[in-house]
């Protein structure tokens, strides 16, 4: 099954939302595997956002991405990176389409609540850079023959 990897970012821990987005995954019928809060270190934001170093909001989004706690998870299903990403909302909020998580509460780009992974590749890579396999939960969910045909 497919997985990928979402932050809760330090706006959407600040402003109270992390139930929110968890709650708004779980009711898609998403499955979590991983979690954890967590304070990012420099190493780890400069890690995760290397493919944007050089770029002119860079040094802002490692300031922002290490400014207060975040929530990392792993989520598990059928087309879960083009889920997540479709529930998250495009980068920009007033290009986010209305009923997306960063329509529904972002105005900025440079404080648009969460990341989720942009591939299957990547969300194996972002993955193993935030978690390692035993932080990773192999479980079973009752409803899941309800949810995943
Ligand atoms: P996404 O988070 O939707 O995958 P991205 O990977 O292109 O978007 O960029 C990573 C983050 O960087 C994004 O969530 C917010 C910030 N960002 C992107 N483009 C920006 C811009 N033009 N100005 C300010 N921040 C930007
Ligand atoms: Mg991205």
């Amino acid at each position: 099954m497919e997985k990928t990897f979402v932050l809760v970012k330090p706006d959407g821990v600040q402003r109270g939302l992390i139930g929110e987005i968890i709650s708004r995954l779980e009711r898609r019928g998403l499955k979590l595997v991983a979690a954890k809060f967590m304070q990012v270190s420099q190493e780890l934001a400069e890690t995760h956002y290397a493919i944007h170093k050089g770029k002119p909001f860079y040094e802002g989004l490692i300031r922002y991405i290490t400014s207060a706690p975040v929530m990392a998870m792993v989520w598990e299903g059928p087309n879960a990176v083009a889920a997540v990403r479709q529930t998250m909302g495009a980068t920009r909020p007033t290009e986010a389409a209305p009923g997306s998580v960063r329509h529904d509460f972002g105005l900025e780009v440079g404080r648009n609540l969460t990341h989720a992974s942009d591939s299957v590749e990547n969300g194996q890579k972002e993955t193993a850079l935030w978690f390692s396999p035993e932080e990773l939960v192999t479980w079973g969910r009752a409803v899941d023959e309800w949810v995943f045909e």
